[in-house]
C-alpha cells in the first residue's frame, strides 16, 4: 500500500470466519495466492480487537491476549514483516500492537485470520490510506491467507484470482443470509497443534499425490456451496461442507510424514454425530487444521444439540 505518515492509534475489530469449502494448498507461498477458491461464513461477534498505537522504539511490540509475545516468537515475527509492508517509507517508526481475542480459548480456533484482519484495518486507520474493504482483504490476505475472508460479515467467498501480484486473490461479500443457521464449537482439545497449517499445506502439496484430486473437489463443493445458500439447502450445505472437511484431511493423511490432527475424541465426536444423524436429527461437522469440530445445525435443532453436547458454544451469524 501506498503510506503516509501515521498519525493517530487506532482500534478495529474482525469476526474470525469458518471455511464450508476449504482453503488448502498455495500456489504462491510468498503472496498466500491459494490453489483453490474457499467459502467461509464469518462469526459475527466472536473474532479480535486489534489496536496499534506508534511508539519510540527500535523494533515493535506485539501484546497478544494481555501478554507480551517475545519479538522472536513467530507470532510477533509475522506481526513485525506484515507492519514492514505498510511502513516501507517510513521505516524508522515502530508500533504496540495489541490483539485480544473473545473467541472461548476452549473453543480451539485459530485467531490467524481475525487477528491479521483486525491489523489490517488498524494499520489502513492509523497511516490513513482509506483502502477499501477489497483493498484491505488483498492486504490481510499478505498476513494469513484465510483473514481475506474475514474482512467482510456473512458468507464470504475466497476468490482465487488469476494474476501474479494477487491484486484479484481476496473476499468477496455474497449476499445471501441465512437466519438461523448455527455454528457450534465442539471443543476436543486444546493444545497447541505441533504442525500449523502453513507448514501442513506446504507439505500435503508436496508430497500427497492424492493432493491432485482437491482442486477438483473443492471447485465441486464451491458451486454445491452457492446452491445450498441460494436455495437454504441445509442438507445440501451441510454434506458439502462435512465431504469437504473430510477431503482435505484426506489428503493430509496421505502426506509425508503423515499429518493426522484428530485425536480420539475427534473420531468419537465424529461417529456421534453420524449417529445422530441417522436418527434424523440434521447436523453436519466441519474440522480445520486442528482436533476440534464445528457442528452445522439450524436453530430448529438447538435444543437437541445443546443437550447432546453440554457446554457446547453457539454462533448465529445471521441472527435467529
Ligand atoms: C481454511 N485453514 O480455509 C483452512 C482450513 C486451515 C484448514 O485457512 O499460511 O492460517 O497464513 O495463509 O490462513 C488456515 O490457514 O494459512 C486455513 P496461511 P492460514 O480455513
Amino acid at each position: 500500500p501506498e503510506t503516509a505518515t501515521p498519525k493517530v492509534s487506532a482500534e478495529h475489530f474482525a469476526p474470525s470466519n469458518i471455511a464450508l469449502c476449504k482453503y488448502w494448498g498455495k500456489r504462491d507461498t510468498e503472496l498466500n495466492l491459494p490453489v483453490n477458491a474457499s467459502l467461509s461464513v464469518s462469526l459475527d461477534q466472536l473474532g479480535s480487537r486489534t489496536r496499534v498505537e506508534p511508539i519510540e522504539s527500535v523494533s515493535d511490540e506485539v501484546w497478544l491476549n494481555g501478554m507480551r509475545q517475545p519479538a522472536d516468537s513467530r507470532f510477533a515475527s509475522r506481526v513485525s514483516a506484515f507492519i514492514d509492508l505498510f511502513r516501507s517509507r517510513h521505516p524508522e517508526l515502530a508500533f504496540r500492537v495489541h490483539s485480544v481475542n473473545n473467541i472461548p480459548t476452549a473453543a480451539g480456533l485459530a485467531s490467524s485470520a481475525s487477528g491479521f484482519a483486525a491489523l489490517t484495518k488498524a494499520l489502513d486507520d492509523a497511516f490513513g490510506l482509506g483502502l477499501s474493504p477489497t483493498q484491505q482483504s488483498v492486504a490481510a490476505r499478505l498476513g494469513s491467507g484465510s483473514a481475506c475472508r474475514s474482512l467482510f460479515d456473512g458468507f464470504v467467498e475466497w476468490q482465487m484470482g488469476v494474476r501474479e501480484d494477487g491484486l484479484d486473490s481476496h473476499g468477496v461479500r455474497l449476499e445471501q443470509t441465512w437466519p438461523g443457521l448455527c455454528i457450534g464449537l465442539l471443543k476436543v482439545d486444546e493444545s497447541e497443534k505441533s504442525v500449523d497449517s502453513r507448514a501442513g499445506m506446504q507439505r500435503t502439496k508436496e508430497t500427497a499425490h492424492l493432493y491432485q484430486s482437491w482442486p477438483l473437489q473443492a471447485a465441486a463443493d464451491l458451486s454445491r456451496l452457492q446452491q445450498a445458500i441460494e436455495t437454504r439447502d441445509f442438507a445440501l450445505l451441510g454434506s458439502v461442507a462435512e465431504q469437504n472437511a473430510l477431503s482435505m484431511h484426506a489428503t493430509m493423511i496421505a502426506s509425508w510424514p503423515p499429518l493426522l490432527y484428530w485425536q480420539p475424541g475427534s473420531v468419537a465426536a465424529m461417529q456421534k454425530v453420524w449417529r445422530l444423524r441417522a436418527e434424523g436429527l440434521a447436523v453436519y461437522f466441519t474440522m480445520d487444521a486442528g482436533p476440534n469440530l464445528k457442528l452445522l445445525f439450524e436453530a430448529a435443532s438447538r435444543p437437541a444439540l445443546e443437550a447432546q453436547f453440554p457446554g457446547l458454544e453457539i454462533v448465529q451469524p445471521f441472527g435467529v
